[in-house]
């Protein structure tokens, strides 16, 4: 009647085997350093002009367009052909915020105000 103990046995040495700390905490990945935090850009629409005219930003960051002048202007952000973005009547004193989910060059225009009211963003 050995068959007991040496089946003890064997299991004790397959658990033993098992439970070798083979696997190591997973360590949680750090978070990112320089921000995935959303940055609002300025931009002033001031004496029939987008100021600043030309902006580069991060994609998911937001534009913040305020209306200083006493009169209306329209917001068109657009590609060649696809339009991204438009508030057609942005009134004096208006904040108009837009977030640039996508990538590429844009073109921004106030078309009322169209040629000469015109600007540049750059989302990277
Ligand atoms: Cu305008």
């Amino acid at each position: 009647m050995n068959g007991i103990p040496l089946l003890f046995i064997a299991a004790l040495l397959l658990f033993s085997g098992c439970t070798s700390p083979n696997e190591s905490t997973p360590i949680p990945p750090a978070p990112n350093g320089n921000g995935n935090g959303a940055t609002i850009i300025e931009v002033q629409l001031k004496n029939i002009a987008f100021n600043p005219g030309t902006l580069t930003v991060n994609q998911g960051d937001t534009i913040r367009f305020t209306n200083m002048d006493g009169f209306a202007h329209d917001i068109f952000i657009h590609t060649e052909g696809n339009e991204f973005f438009t508030d057609s009547q942005t009134e004096p004193g208006e904040i108009v915020e837009v977030t640039m989910t996508q990538k590429g060059t844009f073109t921004l225009d106030c078309v009322r105000h169209a040629p000469g009211m015109t600007g540049t963003i750059i989302v990277n």
